[in-house]
C-alpha cells in the first residue's frame, strides 16, 4: 500500500519558478507500479521464498507431497538449495514430514511396506503358514490363525517379578528357568503381565524334576497324577472362586490331562477331567514320561474352545480340545501339582 501513496503523490511536476504542471504520465504509473508489486510478490514466492507462517500451518502444500530435497513454501514445493530462507529450525517435523506416506520398505527385504506381511522383519520369502496374513516370521502364533499379536515373550529368566505366586512361594529361578520347589500338593505362578483377555494362547516349554502327590482326586477318584503345566482363567481364581482349565503332562498316567475346576473346587482339592467321547479322560501319550526331559505345551482359550497340545521328544504332538460354556475373561499361570519342576520359555499371544 505504501508504494501506491507514494505514486499518487507524483502525480504533478514543480517548475523552476515553483509552479506546478499536470504530469502527463500520472494516469500510467500506477499501472507500472502494480505490475512492479506484482513482480515482487512472484519474486518472494518463487526466487526468494520467503516463508508464510500461517500457509505453512495450513499445511498448503497438501494435494501433494515436497520430493526429496524441496520444501513447501507459500504453496509451492521449492528446493530447498532455491529457498535462503527455509532454515529447518524454522519448521515443526510436521512441516517437513511428506503428506501422503511414501510407500517404503522399512526392513529392506525387498517387498514394499504395504504388502509385506511383517513390515519390520526381513522375510523374503513372505511365509504365512495358518494363511491369517501376518507373516511366519513376525506371528506369535505362527500355526494357530486366531491368535498372531505377542503380549509376553520371555526366553531367559532374570526375575520373578512378572510371576505371582497364588499357591505357594516356592518359586525361584534357578539356571533362568522358572522352578517350583514344593513338590506335593498344587503350586501356581500367575503371569502379572497377562490378565482379563478374551482370549489368550500360552506356550512354554517344562520339565519334570520329580515327582509326589498331588492332593487332589479328579472325579471322586484319588488316583495320583503328579503333573505340571499351564491353566487359563485365572484372574478371578481364588480359594473358592472363578472358574480355572488346567493342561499338564501326568507323569503317573502317561497322558494329556485338561482339567477344570469352579468355585471351591480347589478348596475341596478336587478337579473335573474333560474327556473325549469313547475315550478315558486325558489323551494317552503310549509312551513314557521322562524325568529331565523338555516336553512343549500349547494351551489356548478362545470362544468358548479351549485346545491342550504337548509335544513329545520325538516331535509328534497329540492335543485334546473341549468346549465349555464357563469360558470367561481371564489371564494366566503356570502350575504343578505333585512334582517339582523347571519351566523354559514362556510366550502369550491374543488376536490381532
Ligand atoms: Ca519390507
Ligand atoms: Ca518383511
Ligand atoms: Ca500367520
Amino acid at each position: 500500500m505504501t508504494f501506491f501513496r507514494r505514486s499518487s503523490a507524483l502525480t504533478a511536476r514543480r517548475q523552476r519558478d515553483g509552479t506546478l504542471i499536470p504530469d502527463d504520465n500520472a494516469a500510467v504509473r500506477p499501472a507500472v507500479g502494480v505490475v512492479i508489486f506484482a513482480l515482487t510478490l512472484l519474486s518472494a514466492a518463487i526466487g526468494s521464498c520467503v516463508f508464510d507462517d500461517s500457509r505453512l500451518a495450513a499445511r498448503s502444500c497438501s494435494a501433494q507431497a515436497c520430493a526429496d530435497g524441496s520444501v513447501c513454501c507459500q504453496g509451492y514445493c521449492i528446493a530447498t538449495s532455491q529457498c535462503p530462507d527455509a532454515s529447518l529450525a524454522d519448521l515443526a517435523p510436521a512441516d517437513l514430514a511428506p503428506d501422503i506416506a511414501p510407500t517404503g520398505d522399512r526392513d529392506k527385504d525387498g517387498v514394499k511396506d504395504d504388502q509385506d506381511n511383517c513390515p519390520d522383519t526381513k522375510n523374503p520369502t513372505q511365509g504365512d503358514f495358518d494363511g491369517d496374513q501376518v507373516g511366519d516370521a513376525c506371528d506369535c502364533a505362527p500355526s494357530d490363525k486366531a491368535f498372531s499379536k505377542t503380549v509376553y515373550d520371555v526366553g531367559i529368566y532374570t526375575s520373578t517379578d512378572s510371576f505371582a505366586a497364588i499357591d505357594g512361594a516356592n518359586w525361584r529361578i534357578f539356571a533362568n528357568l522358572l522352578e517350583q520347589q514344593q513338590v506335593n500338593g498344587l503350586q501356581r505362578a500367575s503371569l502379572s503381565g497377562v490378565s482379563d483377555s478374551e482370549a489368550l494362547w500360552i506356550e512354554f516349554s517344562v520339565r519334570l524334576l520329580s515327582v509326589g502327590d498331588d492332593g487332589l482326586s479328579f472325579d471322586n477318584s484319588s488316583a495320583n497324577s503328579p503333573m505340571a503345566g499351564a491353566v487359563l482363567r485365572t484372574a478371578q481364581l481364588g480359594a473358592e472362586r472363578g472358574v480355572g482349565y488346567y493342561c499338564g503332562i501326568d507323569y503317573a498316567n502317561l497322558r494329556l490331562l485338561l482339567a477344570k475346576t469352579r468355585g471351591n473346587d480347589l478348596a475341596q482339592q478336587s478337579m473335573t477331567l474333560f474327556a473325549e467321547p469313547f475315550a478315558p479322560p486325558g489323551r494317552p501319550l503310549k509312551q513314557s514320561v521322562l524325568l529331565e526331559t523338555n516336553y512343549w505345551i500349547t494351551m489356548s482359550v478362545s470362544g468358548s474352545q479351549i485346545s491342550c497340545r504337548v509335544r513329545l521328544p520325538n516331535q509328534s504332538h497329540i492335543e485334546m480340545s473341549v468346549t465349555d460354556t464357563d469360558l470367561s475373561v481371564g489371564g494366566a499361570a503356570l502350575y504343578t501339582a505333585g512334582a517339582v519342576a523347571q519351566f523354559g520359555p514362556v510366550k502369550v499371544c491374543v488376536p490381532k
